[in-house]
């Protein structure tokens, strides 16, 4: 039985990650701040698909958090097969000069250096077994921008740097790297990045069909279940109505 941990498995892509693999019968680590919807996922997931569940409750972007708790995994947990760094936010929604620096410093923390703390904590065991898939969270604001998504677009873009400098530097490891880069998808992303504003959030999505969180779900566990000699290093997935960052069919 492989073993993949999901970063930001409490809602939107990371949770539906956590159903499809475990409904293939998968080992599953699941992270994210919020204890209670941990929990309950948790739960959820050992009831419906009879598979191994371990939650681990920390912050991304507090570098001895993430240690510690990949050094506390138990025994069963610590061979992870498959690691996806998708826990990540947007804030705000302004003109560079109307922007608050403190979401700037969030985004690139979280999207970031969260990143690389994870991976830097689950890489020694993939290295010393020659084998693993890191699959990074991206996103289409990483390979164009768009007006007043500055210090998001900033963040994603870094992340697209970074896939690609873990891939050329973990080849020597046989490890893939894998980015993925989804448009538009209706799930708790605009309700965060509006700051609870759901009349704002919800008309992201008027007028046409968004991507769904299963939807990029699937298209994960293809890219996570190919032959080991096969790897997608960069994939772009948006609803119909999408073209390039923000021109959307309405
Ligand atoms: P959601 O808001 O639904 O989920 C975000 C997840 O990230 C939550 O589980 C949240 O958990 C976790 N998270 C956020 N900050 C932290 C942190 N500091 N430490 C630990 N976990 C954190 O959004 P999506 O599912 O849509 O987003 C998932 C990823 O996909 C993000 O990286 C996002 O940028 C990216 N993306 C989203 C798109 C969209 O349109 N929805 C399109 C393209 C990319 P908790 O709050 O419990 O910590
Ligand atoms: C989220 C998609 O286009 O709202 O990464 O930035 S977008």
């Amino acid at each position: 039985m492989k073993t993949v941990l999901i970063t930001g498995a409490t809602s939107g892509f990371g949770k539906a990650m956590a159903e499809k693999f475990a409904a293939n019968h998968y080992r599953i680590i699941i992270t994210g701040r919020r204890g209670d919807r941990l929990q309950e996922l948790e739960k959820q997931l050992a009831d419906t698909y009879k598979v191994p569940v371990h939650a681990l409750e920390f912050d991304v972007r507090d570098r001895e958090a993430v240690f510690a708790a990949i050094e506390q995994l138990p025994p069963d947990f610590v061979t992870i097969d498959i690691l996806i760094n998708n826990a990540g936010l947007a804030l705000g929604r302004d003109y560079f000069e109307d922007a608050e620096t403190e979401d700037w410093e969030i985004m690139l923390d979280t999207n970031v250096k969260g990143v690389m703390y994870v991976t830097k904590a689950v890489l020694p065991k993939m290295i010393e077994r020659k084998q693993g898939h890191i699959i990074n969270m991206g996103s289409i604001a990483g390979k164009e921008v768009y007006e007043r998504g500055n210090g998001y677009c900033a963040s994603k873009f870094a992340l697209d740097a970074l896939s690609q400098s873990m891939r050329v530097d973990l080849l020597r490891h046989k490890i893939k790297v894998t980015g993925i880069h989804p448009g538009a998808a209706e799930t708790e992303f605009s309700i965060v990045r509006f700051k609870g504003n759901a009349e704002v959030a919800d008309k992201m999505y008027e007028g046409y069909q968004p991507l769904t969180a299963t939807d990029v779900a699937d298209v994960v566990y293809y890219t996570a279940t190919l032959p080991p000699h096969v790897c997608i290093n960069d994939l772009v997935l948006t609803c119909t109505a999408q073209a390039n960052s923000f021109y959307l069919q309405r």
